[in-house]
């Protein structure tokens, strides 16, 4: 097989790319390790940044995500055994749209499918070749089929744990990393939202978020340790503790838990996002830990500079947008990152922490509680920095 831009990975990363790139005229295949089927109900990220919503409308894959999202004005932060609200749009004129990344998957797949994209699900020893040279390959196996795909650029958009950033030759890239001495029992529950819009909540017993999916599909978070056996968490006491943790103020409509999680927290980065003809993107690259509900948005954001560098080295022959590639989208990436890392540094319960750290940390919730200009950058990072 020959294309112009070979795809590794259908994630929201991978899907963007190819979309964005049939937009400007180029030709694109995906190559996806799991099924369709799998891919489509993947549940992680919930929240879209104003930009990335209007790309999403834009291009034409937003009419569901416009009939069917919750827009949402500000978030509630709960500590002290009150809510206290941080209203996005008074502060900065933006907000945040509430649609489940799988849901954004499935429109994106049908929108590639229906312009007669091509993406091959269930692809199994995905390896790449040549990405020093002008003609870089993909193979894999497909259908029981030893497969290539001969291209001029690779997109490597297989996540954090797939084979694109792998390829890159020992030495090239600096890596950045932080773990975090915790991790996130996620559920999804069948019942009403408890507020109108989502609840981060400080707490000694551990950080705890309200988010939803739906008029009758809620999603929380709690605090947990990072090897936490899901096994010692019934459905009962998942709610008492949330109950505890999102304050006391008010009961939580409690309903079935439809799924049970724990997600690993971490920041890391890998500079340079790119080389030779392979450019890494989205969570191949980074990644930020979910408490700022940034990996989803900075994924379309490496794209959307990939797609108009690719464009323009079609268009024109330059190659200096391509060059820059990785510079241009790290600005963001860090800025991201800082974000996420003060984001969860203030809501969670470090196990190293002084009772002077915790004093401080109170001191930083009140303060943004009650100071226009620090709940001003708050909101200005949680919406969605500019994009250039
Ligand atoms: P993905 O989504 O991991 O997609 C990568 C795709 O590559 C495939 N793959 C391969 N394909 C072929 N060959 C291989 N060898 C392959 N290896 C892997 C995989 O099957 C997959 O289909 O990466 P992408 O596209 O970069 O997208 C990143 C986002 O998925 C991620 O950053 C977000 O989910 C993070 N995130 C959130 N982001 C937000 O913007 N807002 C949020 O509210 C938000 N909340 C979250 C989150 C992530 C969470 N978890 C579970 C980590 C909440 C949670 C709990
Ligand atoms: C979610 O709805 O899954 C979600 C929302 C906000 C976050 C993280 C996750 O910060």
């Amino acid at each position: 097989m020959r294309t112009r831009i070979g795809i590794v990975g259908a994630g929201p990363a991978g899907l963007m790319l190819s979309h964005l790139l049939h937009r400007a005229g180029i030709e694109s295949i995906v190559v996806e390790a799991r099924s369709r089927q799998y891919c489509e109900a993947r549940i992680r990220a919930g929240l879209i940044e104003q930009w990335a919503a209007d790309m999403l409308v834009e291009t034409g894959v937003g009419a569901r995500m416009q009939r069917e999202s919750m827009v949402h004005d500000g978030i509630h932060m709960a500590f002290g055994g009150a809510l206290h609200r941080i209203d996005f749009h008074k502060l900065v004129g933006k907000r945040v749209t509430i649609y489940g990344q799988q849901e954004v998957v499935k429109d994106l797949i049908a929108q590639r499918l229906a312009d007669g994209g091509q993406i091959l699900f269930e692809a199994s020893d995905v390896a790449l070749h040549g990405i020093d040279g002008r003609n870089p390959k993909i193979t894999f196996t497909h259908e029981g089929r030893a497969q290539e795909i001969d291209c001029d650029f690779i997109g490597g958009c297989d996540g954090f744990h797939g084979v694109c950033r792998p390829s890159i030759p020992d030495g090239v890239l600096t890596t950045y990393d932080r773990e975090y001495p915790f991790g996130w029992l996620g559920i999804l529950a069948k019942t009403t939202p408890v507020a109108d819009e989502l609840i981060y909540a400080y707490h000694p017993r551990g950080f705890a978020l309200f988010s939803m999916r739906g008029p009758t599909l809620v999603r929380y978070y709690l605090q947990c340790a990072p090897d936490e056996n899901l096994d010692l968490w019934p459905d009962e006491k998942i709610w008492d503790e949330l109950e505890t943790r999102l304050g006391g103020t008010r009961p939580l409509p409690r309903g079935p838990l439809v799924e049970k999680i724990i997600a690993p927290m971490r920041s890391f980065v890998a500079e340079p996002m790119q080389h030779g003809r392979l450019f890494l993107a989205g969570d191949s690259a980074h990644i930020v830990p979910p408490t700022g509900a940034k990996g989803m948005n900075l994924a379309f954001a490496d794209v959307r500079v990939l797609s108009r560098a690719l464009a323009e080295f079609y268009r024109s022959g330059a190659s200096d947008l391509l060059e820059s590639y990785s510079q241009t989208c790290l600005r963001r990436v860090w800025k991201a990152q800082r974000f996420s890392w003060w984001m969860t540094r203030l809501f969670h319960q470090f196990p190293d922490e002084t009772p002077f750290d915790k004093k401080r940390q109170v001191a930083e919730l009140d303060y943004l509680a009650s100071s226009e200009v620090a709940a001003t950058s708050l909101a200005e990072n949680y919406v969605g920095l500019p994009v250039e």
